[in-house]
């Protein structure tokens, strides 16, 4: 079965890659000789403008069950392949936003297919368990495998979520239990504690809070949404938690032009964290934890020095606080690293590390005395999912044999040099190339210019994101050649050599 699908798709793409079109290009890039696991088309290839017409007819069907406002267009994912999205027109795009960040190697990969279609696997696809509490006979070993194999320095454990945010709200809850446990000396609750806690009343439901930063974005679950701050249509109309939030540094560009400003603008964040612990403990609202993400994605892809966060961390130990380091959007290898936070060179990076997206299972790695006292206190029905535990092993197999990382570090130099070109190049436009691999951005001049370069290059075939006001932002997987962001930038010179 899995060799018959496998042939059929080879078919179909070398059919398909037979009729390419080349495009007309300032950089001009051969591809890559291809292996099995490279397969994939050559270029876009548009048919229509985006959304076309199937596209249109499918809003207005889904419009009448739900909201589409955020709907791009539909998708075609079995004929979607590596760095290409397929629509249901027939376009097919160079996906450099890759599902929000969260597509490791690219669509339909043959190694995934292969574990998706293994008979030894099909019982974890179709038997969904409560994992607390009816875990299959080879989970540890799978954990071991997988999520283990990539653990952050200094830690052992890690605990599987569905998604970012339930990962992110239980990283809150397990600091909250430390500290308060920290606080009392001993994990033995009192009967004040225990019956206040169930009207929601202090001591038993304390007045605790996370750290977090302007323009982070860490989900939107209740908790979670108290530490994100990326825009108001988030949060309006939510009740929220009086938590302490700290500014991120605001960086000028080029860095190298702008070293004393940037070193004083991460001193005055620095020196209004220490500030806003103070403040909050003697309003009776202790700091248990810093919740912040190595580069603020959804907030604009504002990133900060690794000494920013050395300094930050020493912060967080001297006041007793756990700090977080919320690697949903950047962990697993975008930056050319497997973590973002290794680029800051600790041996103690953090207490806490959550991550989801391209790891495509939620969770937490944590120190050892984070781990929850009691069964129960950090726990859901599905606590993550086995089948993704599978999935993931071989994406690590596939990082490892490929050795993706430092194609990453490859196609990102070749992707932000190619936007230091564009933006010297169109000054009036473009400014504030900023990146690590190939997590990449730059800003237009304002946001309806970003919004418009950003469609047209759709049309073109680069499917790119957005984020904060202005900021363009690159996202793609981590089989992203240079060859393909040679295709991005070619048509992103395209674009802005017809704007008017
Ligand atoms: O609009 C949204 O809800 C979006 S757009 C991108 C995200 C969410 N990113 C999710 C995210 C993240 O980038 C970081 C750093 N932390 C937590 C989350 C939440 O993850 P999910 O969406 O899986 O709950």
């Amino acid at each position: 079965m899995a060799s018959s699908l496998l042939t059929r798709q080879l078919t179909i793409s070398l059919q398909q890659n037979l009729r390419l079109t080349t495009t007309v290009c300032r950089y001009v890039s051969k591809t890559a000789t291809k292996t099995e696991s490279e397969f994939e088309y050559d270029s876009p290839s548009m048919k229509t403008q985006v959304p076309g017409p199937r596209s249109q007819e499918l809003l207005r069907q889904l419009g009448d069950i739900q909201n589409v406002g955020a709907v791009h267009f539909f998708c075609n994912y079995e004929e979607s392949r590596g760095n290409y999205l397929v629509d249901v027109d027939g376009n097919r795009m160079l996906d450099v936003y890759t599902q929000i960040s969260s597509i490791p190697i690219g669509y339909n990969h043959p190694a995934l297919m292969k574990v998706m279609t293994n008979p030894n696997n099909l019982s974890a696809f179709v038997n969904r368990p409560a994992l607390g509490i009816l875990p299959p006979e080879n989970f540890p070993e799978k954990l071991i495998e997988s999520l283990l194999s990539v653990a952050p320095s200094g830690m052992t454990r890690v605990q599987t979520m569905a998604c970012g945010s339930c990962s992110n709200e239980n990283a809150f809850k397990a600091m909250f239990i430390w500290y308060k446990n920290k606080e009392r000396g001993h994990n033995n609750p009192s009967e004040e504690d225990i019956g206040s806690c169930m009207i929601n009343q202090s001591p038993g439901c304390p007045d605790l809070s996370i750290l977090s930063f302007m323009g982070g974005f860490h989900g939107r679950t209740l908790g979670c949404l108290a530490t994100t701050h990326s825009k108001p249509i988030h949060k309006l109309d939510i009740p929220s938690f009086d938590w302490p939030i700290a500014p991120f540094p605001r960086l000028q560009y080029p860095l190298e032009e702008f070293v004393r400003e940037n070193a004083q603008e991460e001193a005055r964040c620095l020196e209004e964290v220490e500030d806003l612990i103070i403040k909050w403990r003697q309003k009776g609202k202790p700091v248990a934890g810093i919740v912040i993400e190595p580069i603020q994605a959804e907030g604009g892809d504002n990133h900060a020095s690794p000494d920013f966060f050395i300094k930050l961390r020493n912060i967080a130990q001297k006041h007793g606080c756990a700090f977080h380091v919320d690697e949903v959007q950047t962990g697993c290898g975008a930056t050319g690293k497997f973590w973002a936070h290794e680029h800051w060179g600790l041996d103690d990076p953090a207490d806490v590390v959550s991550f989801s997206k391209k790891m495509l299972t939620g969770g937490f790695f944590h120190k050892n005395e984070l781990q929850a006292d009691k069964p129960y206190r950090i726990f859901n029905t599905w606590m993550g999912d086995p089948s993704k535990n599978l999935l993931l092993a071989e994406v690590l197999n596939v990082i490892r044999r490929e050795d993706l990382l430092a194609e990453v570090a490859r196609s990102g130099k070749a992707l932000l040099q190619g936007l230091y070109a564009l933006q010297a190049q169109y000054p009036h436009i473009l400014s504030s190339a900023r990146g690590q691999g190939t997590f990449c951005a730059i800003d237009a001049h304002k946001s309806t210019v970003r919004d418009s370069i950003m469609l047209k290059a759709r049309n073109k075939g680069a499917f790119l994101g957005s984020c904060g006001e202005k900021a363009i932002r690159f996202r793609p997987s981590l089989i992203f050649k240079e060859y393909h962001a040679h295709q991005v930038l070619n048509i992103l010179n395209d674009v802005l050599a017809e704007h008017k």
